[in-house]
C-alpha cells in the first residue's frame, strides 16, 4: 500500500470514529419501567402536594424533566402500567417481575429502574428482591410530591435511581428502594409518613447508604438472601396464592379469621400487638385455620423489632410461623411466594429465617 493510500485510509478511519461511536465512552444502558404513582401525578396548582391525580404523565414526560440523565446512561423507557399503587395487585407484581427479568437478560442492560407509587412500593420491592434472577442493580423509586408541584421530588429521585442502576458498585446487593438521596434495602424499608418526602425508613437496620453527586456511598450490605440466592422462580407462575392480613387490637373479634378464610386464603398473616401476641379468643380461631392447612404467620403491628418463635405463643404446638422482623405486608409477600413451593410449616419458617 503506497504512503499516500495509507494516509487516506487513516484519515477516513479517524473521521469515521465519532460517527460510529467506536471508542467513544459508551454510556451504560438503563431500562426505566414506569408504573404510575405520584411521581407521574399532576394537579392544577403547583402548591397542591395532596389531592392531586396520580398516574397521569407517561414515562417520556418523567424523563424529560431530568435532562441530565443524558450524560449518565442510555435510557430504554417503557410504560408497563399507569396506576396509583394502592391498585397494585400480586398479578401486577408477576407481570413486572417477568418484565424486569427479561430486561436484565439483555447483556447490554446495566440495570433497571422502576418508577412506582409509594403506597405499596415496599411490597413490590420485596417481591422483586425475592424473584429477580440477576445480580444487576434493580432500583425502585417514586415521589411524595406530584410532578406539577414546587420542589417536586420525583426528578431528583429518578436521577439518583438511574445513577445507582448504572453503578457497577451497586451489583450483587439486592433490590434497592431509592428515595430522598437515600439507598434502602428492599427487605428492610417501609413508608412511615403519609405526606413527607423523608417518609421511607428502615427502622430496624437503617439505610444501606446515600447518593451524592450521582455516586452511591454504601455504609453496609444486606445480610438476608436475595435475588439470585433465592429459591423462587416466577417464570412459569401465572398467579400467587391468596394471603390475607389481619390486624390485632384490644377486643379484636375471632370472626376476623372466618372472613379471611372466606377469601380462599391459603395463608393468613396477623399484625399482632407487641411481639405478635394473639388474644385467647382469637388464638383458637387461628389454630383452627392452621389445623385446616392454612399457614398462619405471626407478625407485629409495632413496625420494628423481632417476632420471636415460641415467644408469646407456642408456635410449635399451634403450627404457626414467626415472621421475625418482617412487617406484616412484607411477610405476606414472602408467604405467598413460599406457598408456591410448599405448605410445610418447618420449611416456611426456614424461609422466614433466610430471606
Ligand atoms: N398515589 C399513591 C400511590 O400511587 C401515593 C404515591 O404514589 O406517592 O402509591
Amino acid at each position: 500500500m503506497t504512503h499516500a493510500l495509507r494516509v487516506l485510509v487513516f484519515l477516513l478511519l479517524t473521521l469515521a470514529l465519532p460517527v460510529t461511536g467506536f471508542g467513544a465512552d459508551k454510556k451504560p444502558v438503563v431500562a426505566v419501567l414506569a408504573t404510575g404513582g405520584t411521581i407521574a401525578g399532576g394537579a392544577e396548582s403547583d402548591t397542591a402536594t395532596i389531592g392531586y391525580k396520580a398516574a397521569v404523565f407517561g414515562v417520556d414526560k418523567l424523563l424529560a424533566a431530568v435532562p441530565s440523565l443524558g450524560r449518565v446512561a442510555d435510557i430504554r423507557a417503557e410504560q408497563v402500567f399507569q396506576l396509583a399503587s394502592e391498585n397494585m395487585t400480586p398479578a401486577h407484581w408477576l407481570v413486572l417481575g417477568k418484565r424486569v427479568n427479561q430486561a436484565l437478560k439483555d447483556p447490554d442492560v446495566a440495570g433497571v429502574v422502576i418508577t412506582h407509587g409509594t403506597d405499596t412500593l415496599e411490597e413490590t420491592a420485596y417481591f422483586l428482591n425475592l424473584t429477580v434472577r440477576s445480580d444487576k442493580p434493580v432500583v425502585i423509586t417514586g415521589s411524595m410530591r406530584p410532578a406539577t408541584a414546587i420542589s417536586a421530588d420525583g426528578p431528583i429521585n429518578l436521577f439518583n435511581a438511574v445513577c445507582l442502576a448504572a453503578s457497577p458498585e451497586a451489583r450483587g446487593k439486592g433490590v434497592f428502594i431509592l428515595m430522598n438521596d437515600t439507598i434502602f434495602a428492599a427487605r428492610d424499608t417501609t413508608k412511615t409518613n403519609t405526606f413527607r418526602t423523608d417518609t421511607f425508613a428502615a427502622p430496624d437496620t437503617g439505610p444501606l447508604g446515600v447518593m451524592q453527586l450521582g455516586r452511591p456511598l454504601f455504609h453496609r450490605l444486606p445480610v438476608r438472601a436475595h435475588t439470585v440466592s433465592t429459591e423462587f422462580d416466577i417464570a412459569t407462575l401465572t398467579s400467587l396464592p391468596q394471603v390475607e392480613i389481619l390486624y390485632g387490637y384490644a377486643g379484636s373479634h375471632p370472626a376476623q379469621v372466618t372472613g379471611a378464610l372466606a377469601t380462599g386464603a391459603r395463608g393468613i398473616v396477623n399484625a399482632g400487638t407487641g411481639n405478635g401476641s394473639l388474644p385467647d379468643a382469637s388464638k383458637q380461631a387461628f389454630a383452627g385455620a392452621s389445623a385446616k392447612g392454612v399457614v398462619v404467620v405471626r407478625a407485629s403491628r409495632t413496625g420494628s423489632g423481632v417476632v420471636t418463635r415460641n415467644g408469646e405463643v407456642d408456635d410449635d404446638a399451634l403450627g404457626f410461623v414467626a415472621a421475625g422482623n418482617l412487617t406484616a405486608q412484607k411477610a405476606r409477600v414472602l408467604l405467598a411466594l413460599a406457598l408456591t413451593v410448599t405448605a410445610d410449616r418447618a420449611r416456611i419458617q426456614k424461609m422466614f429465617d433466610t430471606y
